[in-house]
C-alpha cells in the first residue's frame, strides 16, 4: 500500500518554506488541525445533539443570530490558539473586539471560526477560515495595526470545510495544498497536492437574488453567462463555493449592491484568506476594481465587494 503523508509530516517537511522561525509554523498550525476536528466532530453529530444544533439567542457583532456552533467553535479556536503561545491576539468574525492573550507571541490570527452557520440546521456545508499575519508592534499586548494589514501581509491561510468529507486546505505562499480527514483514524491526509486553480471554467456563483440591487456591469456578466449556458452554483457558504470552484473552475461574486455597496463578506475574515489561497492557486481576487490583497483595512469588521477565482472569469466579470 502506497504511504499516505499525514497534514503533520507534510508541515514537517515542508517547514523551512515559512519564512520565520522553523518550528513555528507546526505550532502554528496544529491549533487549527486539532479544532478542525474537533468542530467536525460536533458537526456530525449536529443533527443528534439538542444542546449544539439551533440558535443560541444572541447576536454577533454583525447583527446576525448566532447558531450554537459558531459560539462553540469560536470558543475552541480561541482556547487552542491562546494554548500554544505563538499568537498574541485573535480577531473573529464572532467577537466585537480583539481578543487578546498578552502573552508577546509574535502573530496574530484572524478568523470566520464557522462560516456559512445559517446552513447548519439543513445539513449543508459549512467551514472554518483563517489567516496568520506576523505581527508589526512589539510589546506583551497586541494592537490593532496588526490587525489592519493589508492581505499581501499575510504568513499564512487557510480553511477547513465541512462537508461530505471534511478538508484542511491551507498555503504559505508556496502553493495550495489540501488535506482529507480520514475519520477511520482521524488523521488529515495529503488528498490534493499543488491545487491550481483552472484558468477558465464553467460555474458562476451568485446570489441571484439580489438581482435588481445589482449594477449594470454585473447583471451585464451574468446574462454572458446564461447565454453561454454555463452551470449556476450557489450554495450560500462561501468556503463550500469558493472550494468547489477552485478544483473545477468558476468565479464566485458578491458585489457591492445598491443598499450596501460594500456587499456583505468581511475583507479580514473571508476574502483577505481566500483571495491569498487564489492567488496562490493561480486564481485572481478583486473587490470588482483592485486586487483584495493591496486592500488597507480600516476596521477590523469591514466589508468588501468579492469577485474570486478562475483568473480568466474574474477578468470578464470585472469588465461586466
Ligand atoms: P452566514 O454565516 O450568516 O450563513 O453567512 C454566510 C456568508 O457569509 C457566506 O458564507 C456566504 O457566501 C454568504 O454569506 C451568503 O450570503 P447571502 O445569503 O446573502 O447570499
Amino acid at each position: 500500500m502506497a504511504h499516505v503523508k499525514t497534514l503533520a509530516e507534510f508541515i514537517t517537511e515542508r517547514q523551512h518554506e515559512f519564512t520565520y522561525a522553523t518550528g513555528e509554523l507546526s505550532q502554528l498550525l496544529t491549533s487549527f488541525r486539532l479544532a478542525g476536528k474537533m468542530v467536525n466532530r460536533e458537526v456530525n453529530k449536529a443533527g443528534l445533539a439538542e444542546d449544539i444544533l439551533g440558535a443560541q439567542g444572541t447576536e454577533n457583532v454583525q447583527g446576525e443570530a448566532q447558531q450554537k456552533l459558531d459560539v462553540y467553535a469560536n470558543d475552541l479556536f480561541i482556547r487552542l490558539l491562546k494554548s500554544q503561545g505563538m499568537v498574541c491576539a485573535v480577531a473573529s468574525e464572532e467577537n466585537d473586539d480583539i481578543v487578546h492573550f498578552d502573552n508577546g507571541g509574535k502573530y496574530v490570527v484572524t478568523m470566520d471560526p464557522l462560516d456559512g452557520s445559517s446552513n447548519i440546521d439543513v445539513n449543508v456545508s459549512i467551514g472554518t477560515i483563517f489567516s496568520i499575519y506576523k505581527r508589526i508592534s512589539t510589546g506583551p499586548k497586541a494592537t490593532l495595526e496588526d490587525f489592519l494589514q493589508p492581505g499581501r501581509a499575510q504568513v499564512a491561510a487557510g480553511y477547513i470545510v465541512y462537508g461530505s468529507s471534511t478538508m484542511l486546505v491551507y498555503s504559505t505562499g508556496h502553493g495550495v495544498n489540501g488535506f482529507t480527514l480520514d475519520p477511520s483514524i482521524g488523521t488529515f491526509c495529503l488528498s490534493h497536492p499543488n491545487m491550481t486553480s483552472p484558468a477558465d471554467g464553467k460555474i458562476y456563483s451568485i446570489n441571484e437574488g439580489n438581482w435588481y440591487e445589482f449594477s449594470d456591469g454585473v447583471r451585464n456578466y451574468i446574462d454572458g453567462c446564461k447565454q453561454k449556458k454555463m452551470s449556476a452554483r450557489y450554495i450560500g457558504s462561501l468556503v463550500a463555493d469558493f472550494h468547489r470552484n477552485l478544483l473545477k473552475g468558476g468565479v464566485y461574486l458578491y458585489p457591492g449592491t445598491a443598499k450596501a455597496p460594500k456587499g456583505k463578506l468581511r475583507l479580514l475574515y473571508e476574502a483577505n484568506p481566500l483571495a491569498f489561497l487564489a492567488e496562490q492557486a493561480g486564481g485572481k481576487a478583486t473587490d470588482g476594481t483592485a486586487r483584495i490583497l493591496d486592500l488597507m483595512p480600516t476596521e477590523l469588521h469591514q466589508r468588501t465587494p468579492l469577485y474570486i477565482g478562475s483568473s480568466q472569469m474574474v477578468d470578464a466579470a470585472m469588465r461586466g
